[in-house]
């Protein structure tokens, strides 16, 4: 038992160093436009809240950029050092509202295969616990099967309030039928349906390693735009 934690302790230390490279490496960067959540009625479907205000806000993923869909906005240096790589897309700016539920539609395009850490195919800090998977009701994926996540770092700073959440975004098949720009006809399509707080600034990061360099987790994936970026809260 003391083996079984030494060894769980080592590898939790691993996930933490290898993940905090790619959330630290990406803050000195300049932020890419701000994508906000759309208010868009209210919901009586929270479990302590009452009624609160309801905001969507769509994000697709694409395995690389292409003539339907471009790349995201960078210096000729990160252009050229990520072009052919992964993104979130239209931005990985994200504004949602304070005490409010937030729907995120995700639009998933890219392939995928076995994340490091399992805990990362699970969905974390949802309203209820799942996502929607294709219209099923899930709360974690095969870690075998992971195209990405979309992972929200709790304390930033000690001052701010409480928040995490993560979610897995399934791989498409490495067969999936694409079209003309190279991207599947039928991807994958995952909501999440979780309650903000009060204001707060945080940093998200996809947690499977879809990067290069470092254990993959250098260049997409420390790099604002790609597969890493803000997600603030506001009043
Ligand atoms: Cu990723």
């Amino acid at each position: 038992m003391k083996k079984f934690l030494v060894i769980l302790a080592t590898v939790l230390a691993g996930v933490l160093v290898v993940g905090g490279i790619g959330a630290v490496s990406s803050i000195s960067q300049e932020e890419p436009p701000v994508l906000a959540a759309t208010l868009d009625g209210t919901t009586m479907d929270t479990p302590n809240n009452g009624t609160l205000p309801h905001a969507t806000l769509d994000l697709s993923v694409y395995p690389n950029s292409s003539d339907a869909v471009p790349p995201p906005k960078a210096g000729p240096y990160e252009s050229a050092w990520l072009s052919g790589q992964p993104f979130y897309h239209p931005s990985t700016t994200i504004q949602v509202p304070a005490n409010s539920v937030v729907t995120i539609n995700f639009t998933q395009y890219d392939s995928g295969g076995q994340i490091y850490n399992p805990f990362f195919a699970h969905v974390h800090g949802s309203m209820d616990g799942t996502m929607t998977w294709n219209g099923k009701s899930v709360k974690n994926v095969k870690s075998d099967s992971v195209g990405h996540t979309f992972t929200v770092h709790q304390y930033p700073e000690s001052s701010q309030p409480y928040f995490f959440l993560s979610v897995p975004l399934p791989m498409n098949a490495a067969n999936a039928k694409t079209d003309k720009a190279g991207y599947p006809v039928d991807p994958q399509k995952i909501s999440v349906t979780f309650v903000t707080g009060e204001a707060g600034t945080y940093v998200w990061n996809c947690e499977f390693p879809c990067g290069d360099e470092y254990q993959e987790f250098g260049g997409p994936m420390q790099t604002r735009g790609w597969m890493a970026g803000t997600f603030e809260v506001v009043a």
